[in-house]
């Protein structure tokens, strides 16, 4: 799977990640810390709500090293799986190929509450919000939320907002506005929230969303338009590559390849 890896950089850490960072990055490193989402669809980064972790899921914090000088500083370093971390290092992300700098580990839940700047996205700063359904086995571990376009970010943001005292978030941090920025013939501006009413989808575990999904997909792009940016009136199919290209030359994003059914990482 070709994913693009998108830098979230952090703004403001959650209280209960805090002080654990503090004590491996004193505030006077002036490092970038990002946190690292994989996706398949660069071209719906401008409508980015927030950033779901899995609550039980482990992070680490990880040195990022720039081969190709590409991904900008020296002084970087993203929070991912450490399956992600190792897959990374295998692609020339890290200090010497096939070594890890791991500084600390983190739970989902611990950084719940970061605040992160998500580049493109028509909102200046996201949230980071737990995600149930958030897999250790994929990509990053980290998947950034595109509510408009994505059924099960949708229905997770929905829940969210339901309870937010049952997730310990506040409620205004998944109430960010859903930007339409992709038509589709049959689901029009928000295809996502289209679906899941049509679909009758009430819950983030439903299983009818993987249904939902594939068709989004297909939707989007075979059929969508982006209706935002400045892509605006263009085809999915012709501006997804674009919109990368862009991600990657602003330093914002790199390429993150995941080889199917191959095991690298010996942690579970
Ligand atoms: C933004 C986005 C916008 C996504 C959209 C999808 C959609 P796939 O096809 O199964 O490989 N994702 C990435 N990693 C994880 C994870 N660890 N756990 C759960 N979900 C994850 O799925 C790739 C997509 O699944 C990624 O692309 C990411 O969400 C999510 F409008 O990024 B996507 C119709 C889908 N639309």
């Amino acid at each position: 799977q070709d994913y693009t890896a998108i830098k979230m950089k952090v703004l403001n850490w959650s209280d209960a990640a805090t002080n654990t960072i503090q004590k491996v990055l004193p505030s006077n490193t002036e490092a970038n810390v990002y946190f690292l989402a994989a996706t398949l669809r660069p071209e719906t980064m401008y409508g980015q709500t927030c950033c779901f972790v899995g609550p039980k899921i482990k992070y680490g914090l990880f040195k990022l090293h720039d081969a190709s000088a590409k991904t900008g500083s020296d002084n970087e370093y993203v929070v991912c799986t450490e399956r992600a971390a190792r897959n990374l290092s295998f692609q020339g992300y890290s200090a010497v190929w096939g070594e890890v700098q791991k500084l600390v580990e983190l739970t989902g839940a611990d950084v719940v509450g970061t605040l992160l700047d998500a580049p493109l996205s028509v909102h200046k700063s996201v949230r980071v919000l737990p995600m149930e359904s958030a897999q250790a086995s994929k990509g990053t571990g980290v998947v950034t939320c595109v509510p408009s376009d994505s059924p099960d970010d949708y229905a997770t943001v929905t829940e969210l907002a339901k309870k937010a005292d049952y997730y310990g978030i506040q409620k205004d941090w998944a109430t960010l506005e859903v930007i339409p920025i992709i038509e589709t013939p049959n689901y029009g501006k928000l295809t996502a929230p289209a679906l899941v009413e049509k679909m009758k989808i009430v819950s983030p575990k439903d299983p009818k969303l993987a249904e939902a999904k594939n068709i989004a997909y297909k939707e989007g792009f075979y059929y969508g338009n982006m209706i935002y940016g400045e892509f605006s009136g263009r085809p999915v199919q012709q501006v997804k590559d674009l919109v990368k290209q862009k991600l990657l030359d602003s330093a914002l994003a790199f390429p993150y390849a995941e080889p199917e059914g191959i095991v690298i990482s010996r942690s579970k």
